[in-house]
């Protein structure tokens, strides 16, 4: 998937552009800072590269190590409430480890794949 700007339709690989935002960290709220990152989830871990966005994004791979990484196992998906951000597509993933993320498109189509793509791999790993 790195290799290639071409996003992958298995669900244990993908990647693409999105908006993310720390909103809890490791138990402990943070302040929301939204930014544009390069996602890759490769089986339960999900990356994010700052930065990364545009036609230059697939090489991710070999340019840039991953801002942060949070693991799947154990966590949920969920779509967020509207108090928790005032954008429209919101995903609010919870590690088990009290790491909260909001991540977000403006297209739809973007955003409901990764929503699904998500919530199967929170399940395919949930007992690991
Ligand atoms: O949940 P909040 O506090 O309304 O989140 C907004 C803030 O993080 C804001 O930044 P500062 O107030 O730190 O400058 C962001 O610019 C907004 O995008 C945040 O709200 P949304 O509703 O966009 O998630």
């Amino acid at each position: 998937c790195p290799s290639s700007p071409k996003q992958s339709s298995s669900p244990s690989e993908k990647c693409g552009v999105l908006n993310v935002t720390k909103i809890t960290e490791n138990g402990k709220k943070v302040r929301k800072s939204w930014s544009s990152s390069w996602a890759v989830l490769q089986g339960s871990s999900l990356l994010f590269a700052k930065g990364q966005g545009g036609s230059t994004s697939w090489k991710f791979g070999n340019q840039s190590k991953p801002e942060f990484t949070v693991d799947l196992r154990g966590g949920s998906v969920e779509w967020a409430s509207k108090d928790k951000s005032s954008k429209k597509h919101v995903i609010e993933l919870k590690t088990r480890r009290g790491t909260e993320l909001l991540i977000q498109s403006e297209i739809d189509t973007v955003i409901n794949d990764w929503y699904r793509t998500l919530t199967e791999t929170v399940s395919t790993h949930a007992w690991e």
